[in-house]
């Protein structure tokens, strides 16, 4: 008898799930390094940890093989949106192409299962957003400070920072604006931390007094790696501007920073900006540094603004789930954080991605989701930002479409991975030439060797990445990984022939040409910071 209220219990949590569909909340960010989540470990988990970010690890799985389809934004998000390879979903590079948004997404098929669909943030996609019920995006690649939003009225801007102004957003839609009788599936698409790292003014002074710690490669020599590596354009040392991303006035030659922070603060803003800034900035130059303590000062400010940006994003995780909590819907929604890739935080000397390469191949992925994710999970199987469309429809209970390309996360999610589960990876990066000239590569990882073929180089590369986790030595010309090439190459064909893959498909994508907004201004910026490596080698 005693055991009859206990039944009771069970069996209406169990009505209750079958008859209330899961809520998604998708928090998704621009360039989010695993190595900047603490519950990922790394050399910067204990001086910059996040909080937020740890507790959803702590109460979900924690995916440490999520890989990319192609490093890079818009074909990132056009891969989530689809459930499809760049060469499926037309969304190949970043610059001068628009997302076809009449084709078959993710949100589209939600709404017509009865799902309210909203997205709230960067969209980077070109076209307007399609299948979604309330949309507010940020132009483009949005600004940090005073951001516009692009509404189906048009645009409009707003004071303020724009991660905060973003989760406010979505308070608001979620208090006030949705429909409560329905499930909904909720995008939060925040900015940071991308590139110019612009902190919100409450952090502008975050780890002021402490030194961060730097990666093994920060002055790699490139030895042992291809023409790519050699030839890319995102060292801190030499790409990194002084002035716009690195917010010395005094460097602003373009007059980019100017521009894209100052132009359009608040007094107020300017003055808390000024107040963090202008010490520092003098100190720096007062102190003339040159060759390897110039780099190193670059570092330190670049990953310092990165995290600090960094902080906002984890707030912002944190107050979602508090009001999810507060408003009763935390029990019936997943809640999953990503980024479109992952990012250099001054690994071999760089910024930015693109590359196959582990920092900017992997992406974060955590979930959340009350009586089905078995709390405090890591999961290491191979998966993908491709997984994402059908993990969301099967969540829903919507029947995914043939022609999707990944696989549904659920059966990992409970626990229950299949025997068959994938065991290898796709990879195909198209812009070149473009920002930060990285050559094009197409490659296939099978968790432990990655083989990388820069085509138009004529260039492969293979990595152990068991005993070379760094990916420091191409063992491509090495006999003794003869055979293991030649496996891995015939997976890369293998892999071709499965995603649909044009035979003579090595594109031709040359309408890349304006990757930079004045050539000239950049010339200009370049040529003064490099007399400060005069002398030195
Ligand atoms: C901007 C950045 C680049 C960055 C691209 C793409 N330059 O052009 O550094 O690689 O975006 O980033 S900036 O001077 O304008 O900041 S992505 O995340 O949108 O793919
Ligand atoms: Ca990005």
């Amino acid at each position: 008898m005693k055991f009859l209220p206990l039944i009771f219990l069970l069996l209406s949590a169990f009505c209750y799930s079958q008859s209330e569909r899961p809520n998604i909340v998708f928090v998704f960010t621009d360039d989010h390094a695993t190595q900047a989540i603490s519950a990922y470990g790394g050399i910067l988990k204990d001086v910059a940890p996040t909080p937020h970010l740890d507790r959803l690890a702590k109460d979900g799985m924690r995916f440490d093989r999520c890989l990319v389809t192609n490093s890079i934004c818009g074909p990132s998000r056009a891969a989530i949106l689809t459930g499809k390879h760049s060469h499926k979903n037309g969304f190949f590079v970043n610059e001068n192409t628009q997302f076809d948004g009449s084709q078959q997404t993710f949100p589209k098929l939600l709404q017509k299962a009865g799902y309210q669909t909203a997205i709230i943030g960067k969209w980077h996609l070109g076209s307007e957003p399609t299948g979604f019920d309330h949309w507010e995006v940020l132009p483009g690649q949005g600004m940090y400070y005073n951001p516009d939003f692009r509404t189906e009225n048009g645009m409009h801007r707003e004071v303020g920072y724009v991660t905060e102004i973003v989760t406010e957003k979505v308070k608001q839609w979620l208090d006030g604006q949705r429909d409560p009788d329905k499930p909904f599936m909720l995008m939060v698409q925040h900015k940071a931390p991308h590139r110019e790292w612009s902190p919100a003014p409450k952090y502008l002074t975050a780890f002021d007094d402490i030194t961060m710690p730097e990666p093994d490669t920060l002055f790699d020599n490139y030895e042992g790696r291809g023409t790519a590596a050699r030839e890319q354009d995102q060292t801190i040392a030499k790409t990194m501007d002084l002035g716009k991303d690195l917010k010395i006035r005094e460097y602003d030659i373009g007059g980019e920073l100017f521009h894209r922070t100052r132009a359009r603060m608040t007094p107020e803003q300017i003055e808390a900006w000024d107040a963090a800034y202008e010490p520092k900035n003098q100190a720096f130059i007062q102190a003339n540094l040159t060759g390897k303590d110039l780099i190193r000062w670059k570092y330190q400010r670049y990953v310092k603004d990165y995290l600090r940006c960094i902080k906002s994003v984890d707030d912002s995780v944190g107050e979602l789930r508090a009001h999810l909590d507060q408003l009763g819907l935390a029990g019936n929604t997943v809640f999953i954080y990503s980024s479109d890739q992952g990012f250099y935080l001054g690994e071999h000397g760089w910024f930015d991605k693109r590359f196959m390469y582990d920092e900017s191949y992997r992406t974060p992925l955590i979930a959340s989701w009350p009586g089905v994710i078995e709390p405090g999970s890591v999961n290491s199987d191979l998966v993908s930002n491709l997984d994402f469309a059908q993990t969301f429809l099967q969540i829903a209970g919507v029947q995914e479409p043939d022609d999707m390309q990944g696989l549904s996360l659920v059966p990992i999610m409970e626990g229950e991975k299949p025997a068959d589960w994938r065991d290898s990876l796709y990879y195909h990066y198209y812009e070149y030439p473009g920002w930060h000239m990285i050559h094009k590569h197409e490659g296939a990882y099978d968790g432990r060797y990655k083989l990388m073929y820069f085509y138009e180089l004529d260039e492969w590369e293979l990595y152990d990445t068991h005993t070379d986790p760094m990916e420091m030595t191409n063992q491509y010309s090495n006999p003794e990984y003869t055979e293991i090439i030649q496996v891995m190459q015939a997976k890369l064909l293998e892999l071709r022939k499965k995603y649909g893959v044009p035979e003579n498909e090595i594109q031709d994508l040359d309408n890349v040409d304006q990757y930079y907004h004045s050539d000239e201004q950049r010339k200009r910026a370049w040529a003064k910071q490099m007399e400060l490596y005069k002398g030195v080698d």
